[in-house]
């Protein structure tokens, strides 16, 4: 099954073109179709006005469906500039995510750690939710369960302490990956990403700034406000890439793109599950394959 079998974008373009329209008609359908998709208005319109550029007074599906998914994907080929390391590159990294409550951080950090795992990367974890009660102990499970270390902290310890001592514990160790877990509250939030912005400079005590990797955690129903949340995070931890988290739900993640042409952060992974083996490398390709065409 595919992991965005839920998506109804495909067959609801299908249908415009299914039966015989006016172009102004098609038009206008995919104009709404695109916006439903959480695709903002503005980049819809750029979109289709190029569309018509493009195509002329053709309406012929293939080709409109084609010149979409190209813009579509030009939007992440420009945000790869900034590239994500491969896993071969990753020595002495720091992946630190950041995200409001709920997104799937702690989840997403162990997935991570399955996955460099794999890749035969010696990892260490940092549980530095220590805001609620089951924050930092959530971790500190996934960490048993994978049979991987992590250092915590006591609820209402300090962040800042916890990342402290798990990158000492970093640096004099041959570990070759740090994934660090933090609160997201959505109240107190100046507090919340002040505490951030300390986290980051702490880290930059340690590592070099290009070996700090800030995740947005992202989850894939945010509607609206997802741009929002992004440009803030951005503003104290400045981002090199989003993590979309439940895509296995009914959201269509159609927001990510505005996310990626405004701040020109690659869409690093997704997630699709609750276990640990639930996560991807992100491939625009695919995504945008499932989302239109
Ligand atoms: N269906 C689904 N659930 C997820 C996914 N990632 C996380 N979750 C669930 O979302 C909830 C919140 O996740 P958690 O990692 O605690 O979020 P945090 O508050 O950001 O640390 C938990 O019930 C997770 O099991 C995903 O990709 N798909
Ligand atoms: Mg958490």
């Amino acid at each position: 099954m595919s992991l965005f079998s839920r998506f109804t974008l495909k067959e609801r373009i299908a249908a415009i073109f299914g039966s015989k329209r006016e172009l102004n008609e098609i038009y206008a359908n995919l104009e709404e179709i695109l916006v439903t998709a959480d695709l903002p208005y503005k980049l819809t319109e750029k979109i289709l006005k190029e569309c018509r550029r493009q195509s002329g007074n053709s309406s012929d599906r293939n080709l409109l469906i084609k010149t979409i998914c190209h813009q579509l994907l030009t939007i992440f080929k420009q945000s790869e500039a900034s590239k994500f390391p491969t896993a071969d590159e990753l020595n002495k990294d720091l992946i630190l995510l950041v995200g409001i409550n709920g997104c799937g951080k702690t989840t997403t950090a162990a997935k991570l750690a399955a996955f460099y795992r794999q890749q035969k990367k010696s990892i260490l974890l940092a549980a530095a939710d220590t805001f609620r009660a089951a924050g930092s102990s959530q971790l500190v499970l996934w960490g048993n369960k994978l049979q991987l270390p992590v250092i915590s902290g006591d609820r209402g310890a300090d962040p800042g302490s916890v990342i402290f001592n798990a990158l000492q514990s970093f640096q004099a160790n041959p570990y070759q990956l740090l994934i660090a877990d933090t609160a997201g509250r959505l109240q107190n939030r100046e507090q919340l990403l002040k505490e951030l912005e300390k986290i980051y400079k702490i880290s930059q005590k340690f590592l070099p700034s290009e070996k700090i990797h800030p995740l947005l955690v992202l989850d894939a129903s945010t509607g609206q406000n997802a741009l929002q949340q992004a440009l803030k995070f951005n503003q104290f931890t400045s981002l090199r890439g989003i993590i979309l988290t439940k895509l296995d739900g009914t959201a269509r993640g159609g927001t990510i793109i505005t996310i990626v042409d405004e701040l020109k952060v690659p869409v690093v992974f997704i997630t699709f599950g609750e276990g640990f083996s639930e996560i991807a490398p992100f491939n625009p390709e695919e995504f945008l394959q499932e989302l239109i065409s």
